[in-house]
């Protein structure tokens, strides 16, 4: 399958995020997740060092391939490139779009954040092969600025070729107003690491979403 066809797939994508696993083993969390129906894994970790992300990486990574499942990295282009991953996410202060392509290749999946419609287009424009879009709503796993609501969900279905994850703050009890406003994908962090049964929380969630393509 190529990376138009695996994305066209995806209507659930979860973000491990290594510091809201908490106690929890995040190697668990992901085969759970993936048992619940996951359909794509993003590895984010902005607290192991070099070592520890490169050595997780590769575990989480045989998770993954055994499940037929793309495994994407965040930030990390080396490391994406070293162990050939599927992809990579990247922010608005990392490396460009069209440098990460450069150094991953035609074939890999490139995504990109953006907070509002324009750097989305841009992301677009510069060869990403979906975008993240958030948050929308209110989150404790990034620290960053207001959420941005739900209106640039109606943007995105409007402007952007390439697929759009809305992301922060998604929940089972929100998952209504996200698919309203137009979308068919969501990609999740707590609402499924944190969950009391993270594989019984990722079907929940599935439920609502999967049957929209
Ligand atoms: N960007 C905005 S929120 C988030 C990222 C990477 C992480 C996931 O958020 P949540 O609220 O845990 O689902
Ligand atoms: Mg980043």
């Amino acid at each position: 399958m190529n990376k138009k066809q695996t994305l066209a797939k995806v209507n659930l994508y979860l973000i491990a995020d290594k510091k809201i696993c908490g106690d929890r083993n995040i190697e668990d969390v992901v085969i759970q997740a993936i048992e619940g129906g996951a359909q794509m894994i993003q590895y984010r970790d902005k607290e192991s060092s070099d070592r520890e992300f490169l050595e997780l990486a590769s575990v989480l990574q045989n998770i993954c391939e055994r499940r037929k499942i793309p495994f994407i990295v965040n930030d990390r282009v080396d490391i994406a490139a070293y162990l050939k991953v599927d992809g990579v996410h990247l922010g608005q202060d990392d490396l460009p779009p069209g440098i990460a392509r450069k150094i991953l290749g035609s074939s890999k999946i490139i995504g990109i954040s953006a907070q509002n419609i324009e750097r989305a287009k841009e992301a677009e424009k510069h060869g990403a092969d979906y975008v993240g879009i958030g948050p929308i709503f209110d989150t404790a796993t990034k620290k960053i600025k207001k959420p941005i609501g739900l209106e640039i969900i109606k943007q995105a279905g409007e402007s952007l070729k390439i697929p759009f994850f809305p992301i922060g703050g998604i929940n089972l009890e929100n998952l209504g107003q996200v698919i309203e406003a137009g979308s068919k994908r969501i990609a999740v962090g707590s609402a499924v690491i944190c969950a009391a049964n993270v594989k019984t929380a990722t079907q929940n969630l599935l439920k609502k979403i999967q049957h929209l393509s």
